[in-house]
């Protein structure tokens, strides 16, 4: 991937019954690196998020707060849309569930459905217990003391259904897993899915009766669609359909990528791949689950009360160091603990030790030996090609990791750069050079110089802010800052530089 493609990226749409929470932040930051990554690279992309508003949870936390379920929704639906904004997000769309649009979306795949001559909808009664909390039906088998697998309470419910008939596309779901073997990331989130469907596929009621907050079913208004078979028809909706004629459908669908969390991985690896297949709509090419966030080893949750709101990272740490802290520190797919050690360690290590020094020091050099100007390189030594080298070999690496994507080994081998830079300079001694050579003074600063353009300008998707202080410390002009400019447009010597300021304070 070099540019040139056309990537359509989504994050889930959040439920409003929740309270935005760094688990959501995780997901959205995530996205919104990858969409920078891919445009940097030249590609077009399309970026969605949004919020998941129907159902009976949304309906009664509505009437818990004495409102309307769609005032109750445009108040919560915002607060998401102010995460957004906190987080710096690039340009993305917003999709919620109760727009024309989207039930528009939902109703048209329903009727593909229900109209595709396989008997894949039919109507059946269905009994089953079901949690508000988790807004899911369990198995008598699946409860715990009478509970949900999550400790949540269930009760009996029965109901006259439609149902997806889900059981008859076991073989066709496999056979699918095995011809897009980067359908599901990580790998060990596909082997859980494999099994899953291995073990046999029951039929899925997908419509309720038992209250009125969601889409109406087409032609039985008495029903309305379960909350997850619309929802998921969102990322159809963020590109456009029904409209299949549009340009940005036939840009962006088949979707790139579905970033999840591992706990709605089923929906989106198993309901959703049959779903569009039953409605003759082209498949997602990947869907990636990752971890959770947990404190002290409880997912972060409103009802469970342990949650982080992604606001009081940013106020306390800044928004570039949160984006950078939550993308290093966790594998990409494992969970782990949240500590305020662990941001702190990672904000005066990585950040003000390593690379703010790095800059600051080079920097500063520059503006008292060279009065301020990239220096003019001479003849490159052995240890100068191997720092350019190691920096020119950085988009290559970067473009295999985001193509996963694995954050934390793109910052490894950023890090691993910035580390090499470090020495470079403690070894090359630009300081004694100064006054026994100043040629190969000028020569090891421009090293350098390039070096740190090269860090500045791929660190940009995950920390946009600091790196475009780089870059402009650096006079890097704003149209040279996406990635072919990093081969075509080396620094030129002679250009002034603004005074160096430090861009990673110390916490
Ligand atoms: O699942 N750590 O919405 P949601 C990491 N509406 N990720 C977390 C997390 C945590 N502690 N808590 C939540 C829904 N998430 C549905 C999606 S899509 C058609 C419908 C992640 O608001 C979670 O895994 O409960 C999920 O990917 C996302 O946040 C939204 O969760």
């Amino acid at each position: 991937m070099a540019g040139g493609e056309k990537f359509y990226v989504t994050t889930p749409i959040y439920y409003v019954n929740d309270a935005p929470h760094l688990g959501h932040a995780y997901t959205t930051i995530a996205c919104d690196a990858l969409t920078r990554f891919r445009r940097l690279d030249g590609n077009d992309v399309l970026f969605t998020t949004g919020t998941d508003e129907h159902g009976q949870k949304v309906e009664n936390s509505a009437k818990a707060a004495g409102e309307a379920p769609q005032a109750f929704c445009d108040r919560v639906s915002q607060t998401f849309r102010t995460m957004n904004t906190l987080l710096g997000l690039d340009t993305h769309d917003f999709v919620r569930t109760t727009e024309e649009r989207h039930i528009r979306c939902a109703t048209e795949v329903w009727n593909r459905i229900a109209n595709n001559g396989q008997g894949d909808l039919y109507l059946g009664k269905y009994g089953y217990y079901y949690s508000i909390r988790d807004e899911a039906p369990y198995d008598e088998s699946e409860l715990i003391n009478g509970k949900a697998p999550t400790g949540a309470d269930v009760e009996w419910v029965e109901e006259e259904n439609y149902f997806f008939r889900l059981s008859a596309w076991q073989d066709r779901l496999l056979e699918f897993y095995d011809s897009h073997p980067d359908f599901i990331g990580p790998a060990a989130r596909r082997n859980e899915v494999i099994s899953f469907v291995k073990a046999g596929l029951k039929d899925i009621s997908i419509s309720r009766t038992s209250f009125s907050w969601g889409i109406p079913v087409p032609n039985d208004a008495k029903h309305v669609m379960y909350v997850w078979i619309e929802a998921l028809c969102v990322y159809l909706t963020g590109a456009g359909y029904p409209d299949i004629d549009s340009e940005k459908y036939n840009k962006f669908w088949p979707c790139s990528l579905h970033m999840v969390g591992k706990d709605i991985v089923r929906f989106h690896c198993v309901y959703w791949p049959a779903f569009l297949m039953a409605a003759g709509i082209p498949v997602t090419k990947r869907v990636f689950g990752h971890g959770w966030w947990t404190v002290e080893g409880q997912k972060m949750s409103k009802s469970l009360g342990n949650f982080i709101p992604p606001k009081t990272l940013v106020d306390k740490y800044g928004l570039d160091a949160t984006r950078y802290f939550v993308l290093r520190e966790l594998p990409f797919g494992s969970d782990g603990d949240f500590s305020h050690r662990a941001i702190v360690n990672r904000i005066n290590g990585d950040l003000a030790n390593d690379l703010g020094n790095l800059a600051q020091r080079v920097l500063s050099m520059i503006q008292r030996y060279c009065e301020g100007r990239v220096p003019k390189a001479g003849a490159f030594a052995v240890a100068d090609e191997a720092l350019l080298r190691a920096a020119h070999e950085l988009l290559p690496k970067l473009r295999a990791e985001y193509a996963m994507p694995a954050y934390h080994r793109a910052l490894d081998h950023l890090w691993a750069v910035v580390g090499d830079a470090n020495r470079y300079v403690d070894e090359q001694a630009p300081w004694a050079l100064r006054r026994s050579d100043s040629t190969r003074c000028d020569t090891v600063l421009y090293v350098l110089a390039e070096t740190i353009r090269h860090l500045a300008m791929l660190i940009q998707p995950v920390m946009p802010t600091s790196a475009g202080k780089i870059l402009d410390q650096l006079a890097v002009p704003g149209g040279q800052r996406d990635f072919e400019a990093l081969a075509a447009h080396p620094l030129a010597a002679g250009t002034q530089l603004p005074r160096p300021e430090g861009v990673f304070p110390r916490y």
